[in-house]
């Protein structure tokens, strides 16, 4: 059976990182049978520094696109067979666009703002003995913050962050429209990857000003809703 090497359910989804929500739900959605060790000591086992990663026997495959086309090939799985070439094209493009411009949105909602950052401590540290729970949230702060500013949107103002954010929400409330899932009345690999990155801002508890935009779209509260009592109850 495959494993699945993830951090541990917080905030009430499965996983808080988009990157192991997207490869969970890619397995509900294509009906894959896996098992879940959920723990942060995993980072010190991930070929890449980073979770996911899953274990097929002695095999290890790291990274949330890799591990998915490893799946589509083992199990001859095809969830985009009812899209055209240009559909396929853009669903590649808008995974790209969550994977690599809306992740940093929500690291920058956690990490960076202060409303926010007193629950993610608590949930990601909270469990630390004292006085490794005071030492260790601000160095790992800053190492986020940090890379937040090297790759670039950290030097955006708030308010810039939040209109970024926004018009992302924005453009997939427009593509999903009133359909059940991005391209149809069934569901596509995109859909794993918009279910992994909008549950971490409209299904999970916390409470910030990025997290209360995309609960403005309906459509995308309603379709995380969907999946969530479809796929994960
Ligand atoms: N490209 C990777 C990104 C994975 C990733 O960034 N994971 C983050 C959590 S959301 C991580 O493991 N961070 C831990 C670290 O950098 O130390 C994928 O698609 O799986």
């Amino acid at each position: 059976m495959i494993e699945l090497y993830s951090f541990a359910s917080a905030f009430g989804v499965a996983d808080p990182s988009p990157f192991v929500l997207k490869v969970d739900a890619y397995m509900r959605l294509a009906n894959i049978e896996y098992e879940s060790f959920p723990s942060v000591d995993n980072l010190k086992k991930a070929p890449k520094g980073k979770l996911p990663f899953i274990m097929d026997g002695e095999k290890k495959i790291a990274d949330s696109e890799f591990i998915i086309s490893y799946l589509q090939e083992k199990f001859q799985i095809n969830l985009d067979s009812n899209l055209s070439m240009e559909q396929k094209s853009m669903a590649y493009l808008m995974g790209k666009s969550l994977d690599e411009n809306l992740y940093w949105c929500l690291v920058y909602s956690r990490w960076a703002k202060d409303e926010t950052w007193i629950q993610v401590k608590k949930a990601f540290f909270g469990s630390m003995p004292f006085p490794l729970k005071l030492i260790v949230p601000p160095i790992a702060r800053k190492g986020v913050t940090s890379a937040l500013y090297k790759q670039g949107l950290g030097r955006h103002s708030d308010e810039e962050i939040k209109i970024i954010s926004d018009r992302t929400f924005q453009s997939l409330s427009n593509l999903l429209g009133d359909k059940t899932y991005f391209f149809g009345d069934s569901p596509c690999t995109f859909d794993a990857t918009a279910f992994g990155f909008l549950a971490q801002f409209i299904s999970v508890s916390l409470k910030n000003e990025i997290n209360d935009l995309a609960r403005q779209y309906k459509n995308l509260v309603d379709y995380c809703h969907h999946i969530n009592s479809t796929y994960y109850n």
